[in-house]
């Protein structure tokens, strides 16, 4: 069964039943292998804001992309997600990262995330669960402060 990770984000609300709900949402499907560390992170881009909380999923899915977005945007839909500043606060962000075997590069959709080998707080948590996926070089040089403050 192919591999897939989506990257799971907050800064808005209760961040961890974001998360928390979110995950268990996944798992209904059946597919949830894996979930990374409850990482505490420094926000990358966008306006002033307060600390993100990241995870990544590992599923194990013949999802195709498109499905794992439309997958991703029902649970942002959930979460009541309001879109108004380009990577401003948020209750969720769900972004497919990687997909085994995939590549996309279209308006809606590029595979893997085209941001995902500088941010460190997609690299961290996608390492522990996917190390083979994360050089060690590229890891150093990704940006922002994370640290583990727990599991969900
Ligand atoms: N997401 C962004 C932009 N910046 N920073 C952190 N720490 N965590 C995120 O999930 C994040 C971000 C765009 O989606
Ligand atoms: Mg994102
Ligand atoms: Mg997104």
């Amino acid at each position: 069964m192919p591999r897939s990770f989506l990257g799971l984000g907050t800064n808005l609300g209760d961040r961890e039943a974001e998360l928390r709900r979110a995950v268990e949402h996944l798992s209904a499907s059946g597919d949830v292998v894996a979930v990374s560390s409850l990482y505490e992170t420094e926000p990358m881009g966008g306006p002033p804001q307060g600390l993100f909380l990241n995870i990544v999923v590992e599923l194990n899915t013949e999802d195709s992309p498109e499905e794992l977005l439309e997958r991703c945007r029902e649970l942002e839909t959930m979460a009541q997600r309001v879109r108004s500043v380009r990577n401003g606060p948020r209750t969720l962000d769900v972004d497919v990262l990687w997909v085994e075997g995939e590549t996309r590069n279209s308006e809606e959709l590029t595979v893997p995330h085209p941001r995902m080998f500088e941010r460190r707080f997609v690299l961290e948590p996608l390492a522990e669960l996917a190390p083979e996926l994360v050089d060690a070089q590229v890891l150093a040089a990704s940006f922002g402060d994370v640290r583990v403050i727990g599991r969900l």
